[in-house]
């Protein structure tokens, strides 16, 4: 499933603005179901509100109830299709695309259903040109029951418990218990699509690439649907538009002489180049000849692992970035584009090279600005939160399976993605671990030999049953936090005997993949105490101490837990959310951030290589 982009024979509408929604907000979670309300109007079937698309549902009325909603909900839209879609010999091919919507989904057009998708973080689409080309109006109906309900064989896994003590609980009072730490937002959460392609049509590309003195390799391969008889040539232009290598046919290779390498951000002077493929096909379909289009952005760059050290481009590459999550006040997980603008400003700020998309794959569009901007990403499952025996089953890793499935074939032609996380901090303790990671993991290098794979543990280093199947290790760790919370001073030894121990076992490199400390904005103590701004930047500089021994040897990486305050479910320890952001929620810089900047743009100097325009002040002042 290629991503809809504008190309001389594709037309893309997106259906955004406010969409018609209702949620039955009855107890028992099954119940709004049984109305099935896609046989007519949504609006005829009571009363409906608007809800804006992309976003989720949960922050955006004064509901609590519709804040904490487990069940189904409806959305529902009606448009217009131009005449040209619907007609032609032969007539194009209509597809309707979610970027994703949590968690589980069935969608209907003008009542009959096209399609549903288990899973909240990748995309989905459905070929409705069957049901809106025969329909004798241009009016399209559709209509989304979605479902944000977990239990322990989806990812993220969950359970619902019903509380039975009625001198305790109301009638059918139930919980949705969850072992991941952020709030489990809900909606339809990316852009929804209406593209069109020639009723034959390219319908995946594949590439990698090598390169090696001079001369560069795109290898690729080209699928077509609808057409058994069809020619392929393709183009690489440079970012000139100079056509630099040509080709035929639906597998091979194109040769560019002295390419212009993908580099990550502040590694050379001219980050993310990307070349851009143009792919073109044509056929004979009932005696007519339709031509498709498609261009991909194509990254030349090599990523290679050694026992100490990460290689782009067979340079030693460190990751000094961030943990993110996708959210934000208002629009929760919902796709925004003020915000993923800001947060690449501020990550260049920050002088991060580098983040692991914690705990699920992120938007599309994000990950195109990785690309263009040549941020290097860590490609994680929404495997979050797989602690309970029953979710090393196999009817879990079956499904574990097919998202790594889905992840693969969406970003498999990244160069900014170097390597797949499949889960974090799973119960890898468990003996179940080791069959159920060594499948994952030799099923994800199968599906893509490119790249290397991990997982991220927190598990004790002579325990995990997962850590002998990956690349790399990475590891979290919150000593002087969860472990003697205050006490600062034990880091250094405990730090240290954590990256030994686990290099000792494996001689595998190593990534810091998590580490921080709460603070609330405004929060201050000197001496510092837990959850003031200073304590926040004592801990990350005792942390940075044993980094900058360890990164001599075999330590290749930092990622600070978390770039922006999130939220969370309630409890004790939670504030109004999560608050281990160097920045809040809205974006604004603690004191931890300048903390950060200053050290990463010293990495950064080391290598020498900042780009022109992004520049540090507080580092040319020392
Ligand atoms: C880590 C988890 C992360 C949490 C973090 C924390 O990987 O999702 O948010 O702890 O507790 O263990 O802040």
């Amino acid at each position: 499933m290629l991503q809809p982009r504008d190309t001389p024979s594709r037309e893309r509408r997106e259906l955004g603005g406010l969409w018609s929604f209702r949620a039955d907000l009855s107890p028992g979670r099954d119940a709004g179901f049984a109305q099935r309300w896609y046989r007519r109007p949504l609006r005829q079937t009571g009363p409906v509100i608007d809800m804006p698309v992309p976003a989720s549902f949960n922050d955006i009325t004064q509901d609590p109830s519709l804040e904490n909603y487990i069940g189904w909900v409806w959305y529902e839209k009606e448009v217009l299709l131009p005449v040209r879609w619907l007609q032609g010999d032969p007539a194009p091919r209509l597809v309707l695309r979610f970027g994703s919507a949590h968690y589980y989904s069935i969608v209907w057009v003008n009542g009959v259903q096209v399609v549903e998708h288990e899973g909240g973080h990748l995309p989905f689409e459905a070929d409705i040109s069957s049901v809106v080309q025969g329909s004798p109006s241009t009016l399209c109906r559709i209509t989304v029951a979605l479902n944000n309900t977990l239990s322990p064989h989806t990812l993220p896994p969950g359970s619902i418990q019903y509380m039975s003590d009625k001198s305790r609980y109301p009638k059918n009072y139930f919980v949705q218990n969850i072992k991941f730490d952020f709030f489990n937002y809900a909606g339809i959460h990316r852009p929804v699509v209406l593209y069109t392609t020639p009723a034959a049509y390219i319908d995946d590309i594949t590439v990698t690439t090598t390169s090696s003195d001079g001369v560069a390799a795109v290898q690729y391969q080209v699928s077509v649907v609808g057409s058994t008889a069809n020619s392929l040539s393709l183009s690489l232009r440079d970012q000139e538009g100079k056509v630099v290598a040509t080709a035929d046919g639906s597998v091979g290779e194109l040769k560019v002489l002295n390419p212009n390498l993908w580099w990550p951000y502040l590694m050379h002077e001219n980050p993310g180049y990307l070349y851009s493929l143009e792919v073109k096909m044509q056929a004979q379909v009932g005696g007519v000849l339709l031509e498709d289009v498609y261009t991909l952005p194509v990254g030349i760059r090599t990523v290679h692992v050694t026992s100490t050290q990460f290689l782009i481009n067979g340079r030693p590459f460190y990751f000094h970035g961030v943990n993110k999550h996708e959210d934000a006040d208002i629009r929760g997980k919902g796709l925004d584009w003020p915000l993923i603008a800001k947060d690449f400003n501020l990550l260049r700020w920050l002088g991060a090279n580098s983040f692991r998309t914690s705990h699920y794959p992120y938007a599309e569009e994000i990950m195109d600005l990785c690309d263009a901007y040549g941020i290097v990403v860590i490609d994680e499952s929404p495997g979050v939160g797989i602690k309970l025996p029953e979710s090393f089953g196999n009817k879990s890793l079956q499904h574990h399976l097919a998202v790594m499935e889905e992840l693969v074939r969406r970003d498999k032609n990244r160069p900014s993605v170097v390597m797949w996380s499949v889960a974090n901090e799973p119960a890898s303790e468990l003996p179940p671990a080791a069959h159920y990671f060594k499948t994952v993991i030799a099923h994800t290098k199968a599906l893509d030999p490119s790249r290397p794979v991990t997982f991220v543990t927190d598990a004790n280093y002579a325990l995990d049953r997962g850590a002998p199947y990956v690349d790399v290790i990475c590891v979290n760790s919150y000593f002087s936090w969860y472990h003697d919370p205050g006490h600062l001073e034990v880091i250094p030894l405990q730090l240290t005997a954590q990256f030994e121990n686990w290099y000792k076992t494996y001689q595998k490199p190593i990534i810091q993949s998590e580490y921080g400390a709460d603070s609330v904005p405004g929060l201050h103590s000197d001496p510092p105490v837990m959850f003031s701004e200073e304590y926040q930047q004592a801990m990350l500089r005792e942390y940075h101490s044993v980094f900058d021994k360890k990164r001599k040897e075999y330590v290749i990486g930092e990622l600070i837990w978390n770039f922006a305050d999130f939220m969370t479910n309630q409890g004790t320890t939670r504030v109004l959310g999560n608050k281990k952001g160097i920045f809040t929620r809205q974006r604004q810089p603690k004191a931890a951030a300048f903390v950060l900047r200053d050290r990463y743009w010293k990495i950064a100097n080391e290598s020498s290589c900042l780009p022109p325009v992004i520049t540090s002040h507080s580092l040319f002042l020392k």
